[in-house]
């Protein structure tokens, strides 16, 4: 308890240590329900969330092996290896997903990292789906400084480009590519100003104290991410944790209030895992203070709840889509409404 009480937890800090945060995900759960709850409503109005729609522009057949992945091609999971699409292709799915309501469109692609020709390609894509009004972003594995250059030139406002587990448990997951390559990655992307979305995904077999050497790692990042992405493991038959036991339903959306008060002004995104969860348990992960979600039948691969059934799961909680001048964290929504463009 002591631990905990010396450390204002809504405070904007890069310090955090290991025991601090395992503090915070030890607190009874009414408290930490009540502190992450405070925090979120300092930034955020709590009845909003940020909508944002995924597609895969690039499916499959990618060299490395996350051991969660569908899309990895050397585990058998039955997800079939496409060509990058055609640019028109993507603006109709993004006009789509404006209609529907999405403020920010996020492409994803199966590889390690984009090769410099596909970089004009992802541009012009960039480029159109900013020009409807959308916010932008991608997730397309390493980039280069220069790569990270030229795709905040097209018009990019968002980079994903998850850490996914603790660095302790990270070699047990991930045998291609490094830890320290996740970090230099998201400083091409701080130095060139696009915001960074970076996060993670819980349910893999860490434990509790992984779980907060997970989020000590992503507070103490040279910057908060703007966006925090919270992933429930989706367990894929043919990937190597697909028979991983489920993470108690508790013990995720604790992991969701830890993110909210070590890094109070980011969009903490109720990530990819919602399809096989209940309602109550959303709701419990927006009141932890998750305020954004992915809409739209499909994530990359796998499934995300219908689009109706999460119209009506906002309607009933009487949350409203978030406008997108307000995802920042610093527009609190006592500011006239009159002052967003969106
Ligand atoms: N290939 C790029 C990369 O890995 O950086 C971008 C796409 S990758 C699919 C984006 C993120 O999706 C991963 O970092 C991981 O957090 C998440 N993800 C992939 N498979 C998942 C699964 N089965 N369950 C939950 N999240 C998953
Ligand atoms: C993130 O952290 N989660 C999204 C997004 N970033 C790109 C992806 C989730 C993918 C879930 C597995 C699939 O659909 O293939
Ligand atoms: Fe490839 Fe990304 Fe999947 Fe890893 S998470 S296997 S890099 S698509």
């Amino acid at each position: 308890m002591s631990v905990v009480s010396q450390a204002p937890a809504a405070t904007v800090r890069h310090d955090w240590r290991r025991d601090e945060v395992r503090a915070l995900l030890d607190l009874p759960f009414a408290d930490l329900m009540q502190r992450a709850q405070q925090a979120h409503r300092q930034h955020f109005d709590a009845n909003q969330v940020q909508v944002s729609t995924l597609l895969s522009i690039k499916t499959g057949g990618c060299p490395e092996d996350c051991a969660y992945c569908p899309q990895a091609q050397r585990y058998h999971t039955g997800v079939e290896a496409t060509k990058l699409m055609d640019t028109e292709q993507v603006l109709e799915k993004a006009r789509q997903a404006k209609a529907n309501g999405a403020t920010r469109f996020c492409m994803g692609a199966a590889w390690r990292s984009p090769k410099d020709r596909d970089i004009p390609k992802v541009a012009a894509m960039i480029h159109g789906v900013k020009a409807m009004g959308l916010e932008t972003c991608a997730t397309l594995g390493m980039l280069s400084a220069d790569q990270a250059r030229d795709l905040r030139e097209a018009g990019l406002d968002y980079y994903n480009h998850n850490i996914d587990t603790s660095p302790e448990m990270y070699g047990d997951i991930i045998h291609t590519r490094e830890f320290q390559d996740r970090l230099d990655t998201l400083e091409h992307v701080r130095d060139v100003g696009m915001k960074t979305c970076c996060g993670g995904i819980v349910g893999m077999g860490e434990t509790r104290h992984q779980r907060a050497d997970f989020l000590r790692a992503l507070a103490n990042l040279p910057a908060h991410p703007d966006s925090v992405p919270i992933n429930r493991l989706v367990r894929v038959e043919g990937t190597p944790l697909a028979e991983q036991s489920e993470l108690d339903p508790f013990e995720f959306v604790r992991t969701i209030a830890v993110a909210r008060l070590l890094m109070p002004k980011s969009m903490v995104r109720l990530s990819a895992g919602r399809e096989t969860m209940s309602d109550e348990l959303q709701a419990l992960c927006f009141l932890a203070g998750a305020n954004s979600i992915f809409y739209g039948e499909k994530l990359l691969t796998t499934a995300n709840p219908e689009a109706d059934a999460d119209m009506q799961l906002f309607r009933r909680l009487g949350i409203e889509p978030m406008p997108h001048c307000e995802t920042s964290g610093t527009v609190h929504a006592d500011i006239a409404e009159d002052s967003c463009a969106a």
